[in-house]
């Protein structure tokens, strides 16, 4: 090829796929959130709150990043869901141009030498962030750093908290800086190629996970029966019904609450969240089934995307 003289040099375009992995409830649902700007992944107190591998895409000028949030390396395998989980994490690694392992300031783990195997296997690109430092004193940290450096040859190690947030800048520098050059792959406005009615369902189960104590949330799974866009029944709404679906009565119970008095809160919370997704007001419905050992069930699981 010729060289052409050059008037103006652009900067390069960095473009590429940027897996967050790491062991359930480390932030990473959180720091995706943070990185896009849109409140995408659900996120809450308990582990394995992420359920599907979510791309979330982030451009600017001069870079576009697409991030697979992933559900994390479970410790266990016990049904088929978290086999899905824990495939679908491992996918995310494949697929990426970079991975970003995320894990707390702590020493690394079983789950950590693990995750470091699957990288090393492929010898890949890996960013190392330690989250939630606003939970440690900083002579804390040096130790667990110096202990993955001994782990891995990461391209940077950057300590982050993703909830102040504090450092998810310069992480998100490091990041592009490391990405290859390439044309963008997704429109400027694209935040993710998830519909509407997985986000919504999303932001159904989010409320679940944070309303209830630990059995619950891990026997429930939201399927969108109907969603109409401005419904003319419901006053040019959007009506959204949704399906919660439980193992057992005794969960069902423990939904619904009182008189109804739970799933009318949830419903509130979720209708809230989904609004302000969709930017229109909404007319939600709920509704719980009891299913036993939906997990088990593989075409189920794949209805509902995992
Ligand atoms: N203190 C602190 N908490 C955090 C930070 N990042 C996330 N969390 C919390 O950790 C919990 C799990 O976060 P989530 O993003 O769902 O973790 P994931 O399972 O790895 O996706 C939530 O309660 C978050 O608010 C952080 O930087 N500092
Ligand atoms: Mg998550």
């Amino acid at each position: 090829m010729q060289s052409q003289p050059e008037t103006h040099s652009a900067p390069p375009f960095h473009c590429g796929t940027v897996s967050i992995a790491g062991r359930p409830n480390v932030g990473k649902s959180t720091l995706m959130n943070i990185l896009i700007d849109f409140k995408l992944s659900a996120v809450s107190p308990k582990p394995k709150t992420t359920r599907h591998k979510i791309l979330g895409v982030l451009t600017d000028e001069d870079y576009q990043v697409a991030f697979l949030d992933t559900p994390g390396l479970p410790s266990r395998r016990h049904d088929e869901l978290d086999r899905r989980l824990l495939s679908s994490s491992l996918e995310a690694i494949h697929e990426a141009d970079l991975v970003v392992m995320v894990v707390e300031p702590k020493p690394p783990g079983e789950i950590e030498h693990r995750l470091i195997g699957e990288l090393r296997g492929e010898s890949k690109q890996a960013i190392l962030a330690i989250n939630k430092i606003d939970l440690v004193k900083k002579p804390e940290l040096l130790p667990v750093m110096e202990a993955y450096a001994r782990l891995y040859p990461f391209l940077e190690i950057v300590p982050i908290s993703a909830v102040q947030p504090d450092g998810v800048d310069t992480l998100l520098n490091l990041i592009v800086r490391h990405l290859p050059e390439g044309e963008p792959l997704f429109a400027p406005d694209d935040v993710t190629d998830r519909p509407e009615r997985f986000l919504a369902a999303e932001l159904i189960r989010e409320q679940v996970f944070n309303s209830y104590a630990q059995e619950v949330p891990y026997a429930v799974a939201v399927e969108i029966d109907t969603f109409q866009e401005q419904s003319q029944e419901h006053g040019g709404k959007d009506y959204i019904s949704a399906i919660l679906y439980v193992e057992r009565d005794s969960q069902k119970a423990i939904l619904i609450g009182r008189g109804g008095a739970m799933l009318k809160e949830i419903g509130t919370q979720a209708r809230q969240g989904i609004e302000a997704l969709l930017e229109r007001p909404v007319h939600l419905e709920l509704w719980v089934k009891v299913y036993p050992d939906w997990q088990m069930d593989r075409a189920f699981l794949l209805r509902l995307g995992y």
